[in-house]
């Protein structure tokens, strides 16, 4: 998928200041066929890894090709990129290709003022940012574990199922505890950042993939965060119905 120029223009206005919108719209001016200069983000956006990079991606302005290439029934595609076959992977304008969620996002970062990143650049707020990160990619990495127990294993053992379920109860519950008692809107302050995304792409991951296993109920911090992300543009435009491999 190939998103317009217009497109990013209009959901990244939503946070970027005017100085900031003018160095976007130069950027495009020079490249405005969109052809070369462009990076390449493989990867479907049911995974809620890739989803954090398409997300921010898209909230940084960065135009970019998506190619939503399955992990199971387009290895050979992903293969020549990345021997790893796991996504996200975001081959850059000079052909590196990298891999793995929170270091293509640090090499996001690097390339965006510091005023409208999306983490903090130092300091104790990028500590708090990076370990709420960390939870939320650490609670899917359990999830996407789970779901491989029973799908691709035919005995599943019930010992690690129960181990993963037991981690991402307890992972939720603290997340749960420590957005309750946050004092700003977001983890990124007034605006939303990485923490925020990487949270709610969890757990919608994990309502998708394993429902009830997170009940709303005992969790309403991060239900209310979650539905507040989900009714905005960019967490709709980048969103793909969970689709088991083949
Ligand atoms: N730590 C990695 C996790 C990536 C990951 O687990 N991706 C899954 C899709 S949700 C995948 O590629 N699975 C295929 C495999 O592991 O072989 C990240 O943050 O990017």
């Amino acid at each position: 998928m190939l998103l317009s120029y217009s497109s990013y223009a209009a959901i990244s206005a939503v946070r970027l200041k005017p100085l900031q919108r003018r160095d976007h719209a130069a950027l495009h001016e020079a490249d405005p066929a969109g052809k070369g200069n462009r990076m390449i983000l493989i990867g479907q956006y049911d995974s809620p890894f890739v989803r954090r990079v398409g997300i921010a991606l898209t909230l940084y302005g960065l135009p970019f090709e998506h190619r939503p290439w399955s992990t199971f029934s387009e290895a050979d595609k992903i293969r020549p990129y990345s021997p790893l076959v796991r996504v996200p992977v975001l081959v850059l304008v000079d052909g590196m290709a990298l891999v793995d969620s929170p270091t293509i996002l640090d090499h996001l970062d690097g390339l965006m003022p510091e005023a409208c990143r999306l983490l903090p650049t130092s300091g104790h707020g990028r500590t708090r940012e990076l370990r709420i990160c960390a939870l939320a990619t650490g609670l899917a990495d359990k999830a996407v574990s789970l779901f491989y127990e029973h799908r691709l294993h035919e005995t599943v053992s019930p010992a690690w199922s129960q181990r993963c379920r037991t981690q991402i109860e307890g992972t939720a519950a603290l997340l749960e505890s420590e957005t309750a008692k946050r004092a700003e809107p977001y983890w990124h302050g007034p605006t939303l950042g990485h923490a925020d995304i990487a949270v709610a792409v969890a757990l919608r991951f994990i309502a998708d993939v394993h429902p009830g296993l997170i009940d709303d109920t005992n969790h309403p911090a991060l239900h209310a965060d979650l539905t507040r992300a989900e009714t905005m543009p960019v967490f709709r435009m980048i969103s793909q119905p969970f689709a088991p491999p083949a």
